[in-house]
C-alpha cells in the first residue's frame, strides 16, 4: 500500500465517527483531505445529513465549499463535536507535532474547541519522542522583527543543537500564513526532555503566535499501517 492509500484508510476509518447534525473541525493536509473528500461523498449521497464544518484553513475552505459542505466558523460555533485532521509526528502519549503545512493555527484553535479530536496519521508518523525525528517544529511568528523572535527560540533550545529557519514559499519569499504571520521551523538534534516546559516557553515569548506542539489535544488517535487499522484512544 502506498503511504496516500494508507492515509485514507485512516481518514475514511475516521468519518465512521461521523454522525448526521454534528459540527464538524475539518483539518488541513494530504491525510485530512481524503476526510473531508468522504465527508463530502456521504453528504452527496444523503447517508450523512446536516453537517456544519469549520475548516482549519482557507485551503480546507475552498475544498469544502467545492463539496458542498456547509461551512461555519467558530464565531457562530464556539463548541465542535469532533474534529478529523492529520499530523506530522505521533508520540507515545497522543501528543502531536503538527504545521508543516502552516496551518497550525487555526487548527489549535479548532481543535481546542472540539469534544472529540481525532488525529488520522499513516505509521510513518509515529516517532518516540516528538521533535526528535528531525523534521520541523513550526513557530508561527509575528513578521515584524522575525529575526528577534528567530533568535529566541534559537537560544531557548542551543541545548538542543537547534537551528531556526524561517520558511520560505517556493518563490523563495517568506511563506505567510492564513493569519498573515510567518512560520520559523526549529531543527533540533536531540529530542526536548520536558514538552510541558518546552511548549510553555516557546508561548512565553512575546513575537510568538502559536507553535506546532498539540500536547493532549488528541482524544483518538487512528494509525493505518500495512499490517492493518490501530486505534488509540486516551
Ligand atoms: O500542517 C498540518 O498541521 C497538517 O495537518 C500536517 O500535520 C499533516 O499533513 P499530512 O497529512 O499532509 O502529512
Amino acid at each position: 500500500l502506498t503511504q496516500d492509500e494508507l492515509k485514507k484508510i485512516a481518514a475514511f476509518k475516521a468519518v465512521e465517527f461521523v454522525e448526521s447534525g454534528m459540527v464538524l473541525g475539518l483539518g488541513t493536509g494530504s491525510t485530512a483531505k481524503h476526510a473531508v473528500d468522504r465527508i463530502g461523498e456521504l453528504l452527496l449521497q444523503g447517508k450523512l445529513k446536516n453537517i456544519i464544518g469549520i475548516p482549519t484553513s482557507k485551503k480546507t475552505q475552498e475544498q469544502a465549499l467545492s463539496l458542498g459542505i456547509p461551512l461555519s466558523d467558530l464565531d457562530s460555533h464556539p463548541t465542535i463535536d469532533i474534529a478529523i485532521d492529520g499530523a506530522d509526528e505521533v508520540d507515545p502519549h497522543l501528543n502531536l507535532v503538527k504545521g508543516r503545512g502552516g496551518s497550525l493555527l487555526r487548527e489549535k484553535m479548532v481543535e481546542g474547541a472540539c469534544k472529540k479530536f481525532v488525529c488520522i496519521v499513516d505509521e510513518s508518523k509515529l516517532v518516540k519522542y516528538l521533535g526528535g525525528s528531525g523534521l520541523a517544529m513550526p513557530v508561527e511568528v509575528v513578521p515584524f522583527c522575525w529575526k528577534f523572535t528567530a533568535n529566541k527560540l534559537q537560544n531557548l533550545f542551543q541545548h538542543s543543537g537547534c537551528v531556526a529557519n524561517l520558511r520560505n514559499d517556493c518563490k523563495g519569499e517568506p511563506f505567510v500564513t492564513d493569519n498573515g504571520n510567518y512560520i520559523v521551523d526549529l531543527y533540533l538534534k536531540k529530542d526536548m526532555e520536558d514538552l510541558q516546559v518546552a511548549s510553555d516557553a516557546i508561548s512565553r515569548i512575546a513575537g510568538v503566535v502559536e507553535h506546532g506542539m498539540f500536547l493532549d489535544m488528541a482524544t483518538t488517535v487512528i494509525i493505518a499501517g500495512e499490517l492493518g487499522i490501530t486505534i488509540k484512544n486516551k
